[in-house]
């Protein structure tokens, strides 16, 4: 392809709305355009891109037996009234109705279409394990979409649905796709890491794993161990609780006047005692209940932990005058004592605390000494509270580290979730009717090249690892006007495609300084410049766009020095086995 021929509009200014590296380079380097919020139209250079991310899919989809098919993007409402989720997406599920007023939405997932054709056409144990996926656009109308392809309204997804006959053979399943995506994020050049994360509202039957490319700009916060492989969303990461001050004797409990002072930083600061020492008392709200929520003072409620807890559909903070009605008193001045018959939901690691100092339910006042178990007795004690840097790894001795993160990939064990509330059944060796047991895989496969890029730029612009880069080399006649020079760059080009490089040649009439600027900001790992040294000398330079390294080579040499370069990098990012 000629450089000069390619729609690929590169801007000198930097788009004002882009917000993250890899939205601004992929518009400056004209690989993608806004069509609408959330909307990209992908250009001939982001398209090659995806596709070589695709391709790296479906290999390692394949050669797990993984079986490609393409599901509809419009799906009827009547299949997501059967899983019950019709309702449950609300404004995020496109929805549209055909001309006879008919519901139906643009695919945001395929569970519902997938469990409805396989419970239509399977019948028997023979044919599980059944793997089956689609490579495909999915629409979720986010509320702020942003980070171009980070978040988009429509974006491209691998989705493999798994059917097997019992949880064993999930788990068969589930540890294969695991394998797969541990490859194909290798092989795309990425610094990942698996995490444990909570499967949220899509339910089922237990462990969820997210693939995290590791990145400042990423919107999951992650906490790994220093020491073992303990890795999980901070969502989901497990608390070990400290140890407390059991060995205290029980003080009498005492009311203290506070007047004005509210949060636990001005707890802590006018009576001089650490936060630790201290219960923070929130007030929450389900659809169904009124909740007193408890944790140590320097600790944050998890959200997410505190809904699965109380298995409620909505969870939000009491607004001030709910919490009024149930303490007595105005926020800031709550506390366990006296709350009536609401239940109080505390973190497990408040038992072990003696001589604590909580709101009093009465305005302006505290109370010093107060001992969970002797002073009010929680409805139940639980790890609801959210997870920090430097606290000690549940599993071994080491210490949790905090990162973020960009989610590309997920899998879930859904168990009989969709089977059960679609009737998607099979007959085992006995003649018995029994449940299919289903699984589900993600790969944001327009996020992952995003992701990509957050990993992988410099202040020039883009520098693509081989196996995804959208041409591995380009060939830069330093002056088109040099018949000459022009000559030996077309022939080297030529070389180069005929055994099997994906060269470009930028035969524009350019300053070199623009071609070089351009060449960089796209990121082409090779760089070869046909000036007049190969003209007088036979020789050429070869840039690698990653390391800066620059070697001359002779003109006859050239497309096979670049072959070996690039067949070197491609096997190198090939995990083992
Ligand atoms: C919806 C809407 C948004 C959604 C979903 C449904 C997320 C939804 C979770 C998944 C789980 C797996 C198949 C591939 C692997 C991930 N956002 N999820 O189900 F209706 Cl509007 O998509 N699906």
């Amino acid at each position: 392809m000629k450089i000069s021929e390619i729609f690929a509009p590169t801007l000198r200014e930097v788009p004002a709305e882009a917000e993250v590296i890899s939205h601004i380079l992929m518009l400056r380097a004209g690989m993608i355009r806004k069509a609408a919020s959330g909307v990209y139209t992908f250009l001939p250079l982001g398209y090659r891109i995806i596709k070589k991310v695709i391709e790296i899919v479906r290999e390692e989809m394949d050669n797990k037996g993984g079986q490609e098919l393409m599901l509809p993007i419009i799906q009827p409402a009547e299949l997501w009234m059967q899983s019950g989720r019709w309702h449950v997406y609300g404004d995020e599920l496109f929805r549209l109705k055909d001309r006879h007023g008919r519901d139906f939405s643009l695919g945001p997932t395929h569970e519902e279409i997938i469990t409805d054709l396989v419970k239509g056409d399977v019948r028997s144990y023979k044919q599980l394990p059944l793997l089956l996926y689609q490579i495909q656009n999915k629409y979720r109308d986010e509320r702020r979409p942003r980070f171009g392809l980070m978040r988009g309204r429509e974006f491209i997804m691998k989705d493999l649905y798994s059917f097997d006959k019992d949880n064993e053979g999930l788990d068969v399943t589930y540890h294969k796709m695991y394998d797969a995506y541990i490859r194909i994020f290798t092989r795309c050049g990425l610094r990942f890491r698996p995490v444990e994360a909570d499967p949220g509202a899509i339910g089922g039957s237990g462990g969820t794993h997210e693939f995290m490319v590791v990145a400042d700009s990423g919107e999951a916060a992650i906490v790994y161990c220093d020491t073992c492989n303990y890795a999980a969303n901070v969502e989901k990461a497990e608390s070990v609780p400290a140890p407390g001050n059991t060995d205290e004797n029980m003080k009498e409990m005492q009311e203290i006047s506070t007047p004005g002072v509210k949060t636990i930083d001005e707890v802590s600061g006018f009576l001089s005692i650490a936060s630790d020492k201290l219960l923070k008392t929130l007030i929450y709200r389900t659809e169904a209940e009124t909740v007193a929520v408890i944790v140590r003072g320097d600790r944050e409620i998890n959200e997410i932990k505190l809904q699965n807890l109380l298995g409620s559909l909505q969870l939000e903070m009491a607004d001030e005058r709910t919490v009024q009605e149930i303490t007595g008193a105005a926020p800031g001045f709550s506390g366990p004592l006296g709350l009536g018959d609401i239940r109080i939901i505390a973190d497990k690691e408040i038992m072990q605390m003696r001589n604590t100092i909580t709101g009093a339910n009465k305005m302006d006042t505290h109370m010093l000494n107060v001992n969970p178990g002797r002073d009010f007795e929680p409805s139940q004690s639980a790890d609801i509270r959210l997870v920090r840097e430097g606290e000690k790894c549940p599993r071994c001795q080491g210490i949790l580290m905090e990162a973020r993160g960009i989610e590309v990939g997920q899998v879930f064990k859904l168990g009989t979730k969709y089977s059960e509330a679609m009737g998607a059944r099979y007959l085992d060796e006995n003649g018995k009717e029994k449940l299919m047991v289903m699984g589900c895989y993600g790969i944001g496969v327009s996020r992952t090249v995003a992701a990509s890029i957050e990993q992988n730029h410099d202040k020039d612009g883009i520098i693509w690892p081989m196996p995804i880069a959208p041409f591995h080399a380009v060939v830069v006649p330093v002056s088109v006007k040099d018949k000459k020079q022009l000559e030996l760059a077309q022939q080297i080009y030529k070389s180069l495609n005929e055994i099997g490089v994906e060269a470009v040649i930028d035969d524009r009439n350019e300053r070199p300084g623009v071609k070089f600027k351009d060449a960089d900001l796209i990121g082409f790992p090779l760089r070869v410049v046909v000036g007049t040294k190969a003209v007088e000398e036979g020789i050429v330079e070869i840039k690698h766009r990653r390391t800066g390294d620059v070697r001359n080579t002779a003109v006859t040499d050239a497309a096979l020095v670049i072959h070996k370069i690039v067949a070197d990098e491609i096997a190198e990012s090939m995990p083992i086995s």
